[in-house]
């Protein structure tokens, strides 16, 4: 991809350029600013203030232009203000704003669920139904689950992040932050082991049967399969340390859910939208969830949710169960049909694909290097390093913030996850140049060297 392209945003020069310390004194300032008027509760990754982004950079305040390998979490795979997303917002915001879907419809709204049923899984009849984050997808969808079914139970797994509200809180496996102190959580969630492979005791060639058997025993000893309606699954974990599960368990997980009446819920807010180099994650398996639920690459960088499912589980709901005044608002509607647009026409599962060719030998090689990196894994663009004391499995969450915050140092955002915090994960725009991606690579190989 040229570096001139501005399919990926503004016209931002493709590279990095640090002028400042980072932050910078500008970004200090507003820091300082933020400290007495924003909610402490609110973190940064890396409190550089941004100006502008595009591409694989951002430009912050202090005129340091960043190699972004963070896409606002897995959010703005199309770029940042990437041309088709700006000018169809731009012509929606210009002709109405809002109406709410529920009082007065329009077609951008029908159009994207037009879009979510043609692109997840599957062939059959299907329905959705938009919102505006993906804790509220993730929310809507068990409800829907429990309707259809007339069942309660939740079955989730260990490392699951699905997000903040109460429900989703009650979903999400690790306490801090989410969850530590902000109880009682919703009732009738219970949580099942994760097909871990790197951490499974019996090795990773065993996981993906042994899982199953633990899983589907726990289920019947201590719920019951008729009382469970829905078991919500990422198909690659995300905040939980980006765990890809081994092949088989998934396929495997869907025939069970199957069996036994059970709605399965893809999760693919953060694997979905090309992400892994499939426009699902699901579809690498071919596995075909009854509700999957989608947000972050769906919009571009604007706030949209969608359930979308088989016809008769949707449409179980009887008229007015679902809604919200402002899900699938106009705006967000028109981003969806850009991002989706450029998805399409850039051919982005293909970019990811190549993203993932760079980057895994890259740091395959690294790993050889660095006994501190016990695993490499992902898909795609959505890749990660799992940091270990050498010689164990032992997480070692303190060297995964030293290499992130020397790479943040040098001009590039990382991210970490993980339940023990010890996972740097790779997110770049699926429209990041090769250039960048591998100078992005250069200075994690310098952050390791120096570690
Ligand atoms: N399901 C799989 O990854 C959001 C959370 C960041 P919302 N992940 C980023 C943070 O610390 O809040 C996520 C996800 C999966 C659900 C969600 C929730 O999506 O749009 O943040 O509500």
């Amino acid at each position: 991809m040229s570096t001139e392209s501005t399919v990926g945003g503004p016209a931002l020069p493709q590279r990095r350029n640090i002028v400042t310390e980072i932050p910078g004194p500008v970004s200090r300032e507003l820091l300082e600013r933020r400290q007495h008027s924003v909610a402490r509760g609110l973190s940064h990754v890396l409190p550089v203030f941004v100006t502008a982004a595009g591409g694989g950079v951002l430009v912050d305040v202090d005129g340091n232009s960043l190699i972004d390998f963070g896409s606002g979490i897995a959010v703005t795979s199309v770029g940042n203000s990437a041309e088709a997303v700006v000018s169809r917002v731009t012509e929606q915001v210009a002709q109405f704003t809002h109406t709410c879907f529920m009082v007065a419809p329009y077609q951008g709204y029908v159009e994207v669920c037009e879009e979510l049923n043609r692109l997840t899984p599957g062939t059959h009849e299907k329905r959705s139904a938009l919102f505006n984050s993906g804790a509220e997808a993730v929310e809507n969808a068990v409800k829907i689950a429990r309707h259809y079914t007339g069942r309660q139970a939740v079955v989730v797994f260990d490392h699951a992040y699905h997000g903040r509200t109460n429900l989703t809180m009650a979903m999400t496996a690790k306490n801090m932050p989410y969850k530590d102190g902000f109880g009682p959580f919703a009732g009738e969630v219970y949580r099942a082991p994760m097909a871990y492979p790197f951490r499974w005791p019996g090795g990773p060639a065993q996981c993906a049967k042994e899982a199953l058997d633990v899983i589907t025993g726990m289920i019947h000893a201590q719920v019951g399969e008729e009382r469970v309606a829905a078991i919500v699954i990422e198909p690659i974990l995300g905040e939980g340390g980006f765990i890809v599960p081994p092949d088989g368990f998934l396929p495997g997980l869907a025939d069970y859910a199957r069996e036994h009446g059970i709605v399965f819920i893809a999760d693919e807010i953060q694997a979905g939208f090309c992400r892994t180099g499939d426009w699902f994650a699901c579809d690498h398996e071919g596995v075909v969830p009854d509700l999957v639920t989608t947000a972050k690459g769906i919009a571009g960088g604007l706030p949209l949710a969608g359930v979308t499912g088989r016809a008769e589980i949707m449409d179980s709901v009887h008229p007015g169960g679902l809604g919200g005044t402002y899900g699938g608002n106009p705006v967000a509607c028109a981003a969806a049909l850009g991002a989706i647009e450029t998805m399409t026409k850039e051919d982005l599962p293909a970019r990811a694909r190549r993203i993932g060719d760079i980057m895994l030998p890259r740091l395959r090689a690294l790993a050889e290097k660095y006994p501190v990196i016990g695993d490499v894994r992902g898909r795609g663009a959505m890749i990660a390093v799992e940091l270990v004391k050498p010689g164990t499995i032992d997480p070692d969450g303190a060297a995964a913030s030293k290499v992130a915050k020397a790479c943040h140092a040098a001009g590039l955002l990382v991210l970490t996850c993980g339940t023990y915090g010890n996972v740097l994960r790779f997110l770049p725009p699926l429209v990041i140049g090769d250039d960048l991606l591998n100078e992005g690579l250069d200075i994690l190989e310098s952050a390791f060297a120096a570690l």
